[in-house]
């Protein structure tokens, strides 16, 4: 971190399952901490704490929840680390995390819940600086060793979640950043994609951390 008043970036992963988020994160995160850089990782759900307990169970249909009551589950495990994601950037750590709650009102608006309803818990969440979106068809994805055993790995649920995907990133202002990255690339070619839109943010960021959707 160079400049006095600088903070750090706040740097988002999404896309669907197989897309490539956790293999693309830690690469990032490598890269970053090679170059000096102080970074966090996280990713959402965080299965650790005791709302993410109960969330994993629900993933591996160990349980059954409303979707509603899930939904809000997925978002309060956000809120439970908002401000600590908050001081984090404040300090002048980089932060990276895999999904976020874009995921939250994909795949729930995917399931059939109102969009705009999926959208009010997350509201006022710390802002990303860029959600980076690894883009893939599902049938390209699922070549990737098929989908696994959780509960939404299924190709119509992706292709549904997809085009919720699009929706948030056609809506998405232009301060809070939607970039799109080819997801079926070669591997390394992807990384080069993401250090291209991550590398001028690592210095730090001006202004304070802003908040979704306000
Ligand atoms: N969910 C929700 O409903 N609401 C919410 O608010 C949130 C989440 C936050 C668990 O997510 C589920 O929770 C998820 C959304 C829902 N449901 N589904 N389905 P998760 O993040 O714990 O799990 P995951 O994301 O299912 O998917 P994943 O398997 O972890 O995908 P990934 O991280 O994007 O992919 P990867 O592990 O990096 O790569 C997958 C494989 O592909 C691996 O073998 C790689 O070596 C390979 N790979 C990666 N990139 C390439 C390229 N470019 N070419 C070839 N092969 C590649
Ligand atoms: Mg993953």
């Amino acid at each position: 971190m160079s400049a006095g008043n600088k903070r750090g970036a706040f740097i988002v992963m999404e896309g669907l399952d197989r897309s490539g988020k956790s293999t693309q994160a830690a690469r990032l995160l490598e890269r970053l901490q090679r170059a000096d850089a102080r970074v966090k990782l996280l990713k959402f759900p965080d299965r650790t704490t005791g709302i993410g307990i109960t969330i994993d169970s629900y993933l591996r249909s160990e349980s059954e929840l409303d979707d509603r009551a899930i939904h809000l589950l997925f978002s309060a495990n956000r809120w439970e680390l908002a401000s600590s994601i908050e001081e984090s950037l404040r300090a002048g750590s980089t932060v990276l995390c895999d999904r976020y709650a874009f995921s939250g009102i994909a795949f729930s608006a995917a399931k059939g819940l109102p969009y705009e309803w999926c959208r009010a818990p997350d509201i006022s969440l710390p802002a990303p600086d860029v959600t980076i979106f690894l883009d893939i068809t599902p049938e390209k994805a699922k070549q990737r060793g098929g989908y696994g055993e959780e509960r939404y790995e299924k190709e119509e649920m992706q292709r549904m979640v997809r085009e919720v995907f699009q929706r948030i990133g056609s809506e998405t202002s232009r301060e809070q950043r939607w970039v799109v990255v080819d997801a079926g690339q070669d591997i390394d070619l992807v990384t080069e994609d993401i250090w291209r839109i991550v590398e001028p943010l690592v210095s730090g960021v001006l202004g304070p951390v802003t908040r979704l959707w306000e």
